[in-house]
């Protein structure tokens, strides 16, 4: 099922000329209304007259998060803000906010490409959407909820948390469809567990996840604990929140609306762009957003395009899931270690449970990565002598793939703090 196949199958050199008139269209409207934009392009010597095909897009120079920081709130409006209709911003954990600021326009966007993840996922007018996105200033619970709508489906939005009340309610009202995080999901199917509930028994299909990294093997361990197809979508609040891109019914990587957002990957060191097929940096514009559009985003997200035709019969260029972060790249030891390498591993293992955090700490001048992981109860209860086994074996496999050693402590069911939202994975005591 496609939702909107005008867009989404069109040939590609079509989509071509449409992407150079609509970033012509933007790089104008940014130059004529926003001053921070117009100083950006004075500086790189490029006038929007200079944008004579979508290729054009690499005279442009990039933004990046500090840029929009420094203009907080207000500064990327690149229309008056009595048109603004909604604001969402990131949780500003790290330094002042993000700010997305929608028009309506805006808006009606952003429920057409979440009508498109759903569809995507088989979802249709006739499920019923449980949406355990967290709801407010994070994009994860209205995104999800406007695309839901625009569907026809029915949405429950619970947004996150209150665990048995969301098995009360998936229960009481046949739940068809979840939306949450990943980690969520599963600490969802951990209390069904501890509460004696069988998935088989419920209405749920699908779910669609995504705001955090996740591996292939967690969505084994999520179909197979839910009784569901797992479909993953991804998403950032400075582009639009979710939308961007998700899985169609293949799960053969996430289809870019690409009419809205424009891919390119670069070298994070250089600038420089990558061809198809080489992993990157993921940098995004938005052609058609008027409310605070990016050009040349540098997302941090590392993953890589392919531009074959899906067999979906969808034409957009696919995106490999994230495979990392360039700012959640740990060194350790000057060896670069990406967590979501250390799940694949883990996650390969007999009786291990996705639940782990990584702790780096500097001893001695010294790296020290510590890799905390939970087992199953059958596991744990053994003797020390084999989780000490067990522990050495998980190092030796996470010293092969990451060529740097890693300390593992096998911990017991639960032991590692559940999230609601994203789940925290990293603890970095080192101070540099
Ligand atoms: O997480 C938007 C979202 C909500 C996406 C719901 C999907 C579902 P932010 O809070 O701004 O927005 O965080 C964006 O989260 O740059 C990625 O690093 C990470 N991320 C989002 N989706 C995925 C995914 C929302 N599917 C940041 N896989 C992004 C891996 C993801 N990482």
């Amino acid at each position: 099922m496609i939702w909107n196949k005008e867009f989404e199958t069109m040939e590609r050199k079509r989509l071509a000329s449409m992407q150079t008139g609509l970033l012509q269209q933007q790089v104008e409207r940014i130059y004529n209304k926003n001053a921070f934009y117009k100083g950006k392009m004075d500086a790189a010597g490029i006038k929007p007259s200079g944008i004579k095909s979508i290729e054009d897009i690499e005279k442009l120079p990039f933004i990046t998060k500090s840029e929009m920081r420094d203009v907080y709130p207000y500064g990327l409006l690149s229309c008056d803000v009595n048109d603004i209709v909604e604001i969402h911003t990131s949780s500003g954990t790290t330094g002042k906010p993000v700010v997305d600021a929608y028009t309506q326009k805006d808006i009606d966007i952003w429920a057409e490409v979440m009508a498109r993840t759903f569809t995507m996922g088989g979802a249709t007018a006739k499920d019923r959407i449980q949406n355990a996105y967290g709801y407010g200033l994070f994009t994860g619970g209205l995104g999800a909820h406007y695309g839901a709508r625009k569907i026809g489906a029915m949405v429950i939005p619970i947004s996150g948390g209150n665990t048995k009340r969301q098995l009360q309610i998936m229960n009481d009202f046949g739940t068809t469809i979840l939306s949450c995080t990943p980690s969520y999901s599963l600490y969802i199917a951990e209390v069904a567990a501890e509460e004696k509930l069988d998935f088989s028994k419920f209405s749920l299909k699908a779910g669609f996840f995504g705001a955090e990294p996740w591996s292939d093997n967690m969505r084994r361990e999520i179909e197979d604990k839910l009784n569901i197809k797992a479909y993953d979508i991804y998403g950032l609040t400075e582009i639009i929140g979710p939308g961007v891109a998700s899985e169609c019914e293949r799960q053969d990587m996430l289809h870019i609306n690409e009419d809205h957002f424009f891919p390119e990957i670069i070298d994070p060191q250089t600038g420089q762009t990558l061809p198809d097929g080489e992993k990157g940096e993921l940098v995004i514009t938005t052609l058609t957003k008027e409310g605070t559009p990016l050009i040349r985003y540098r997302t941090r997200d590392i993953t890589y395009l392919n531009r074959e035709k899906c067999g979906c019969g969808r034409t957009s260029v696919r995106m490999h899931r994230i495979l990392g972060r360039t700012d959640d790249m740990l060194i350790i030891r000057g060896v670069n270690v990406f967590p979501s390498q250390i799940e694949e591993v883990l996650l390969r293992i007999e009786g291990v449970e996705p639940q782990y955090q990584l702790i780096v700490e500097r001893k001695d001048n010294m790296d020290c990565l510590e890799v905390q992981v939970e087992v199953n109860d059958a596991i744990f209860s053994d003797e020390i002598k084999s989780l000490e086994a067990g522990e050495k074996r998980i190092e030796k496999e996470l010293r092969e793939a990451l060529l740097v050693h890693a300390k593992v402590k096998l911990v017991e069911p639960k032991a590692i703090a559940r999230s609601e939202g994203k789940a925290k994975r990293i603890i970095d005591k080192r101070v540099f």
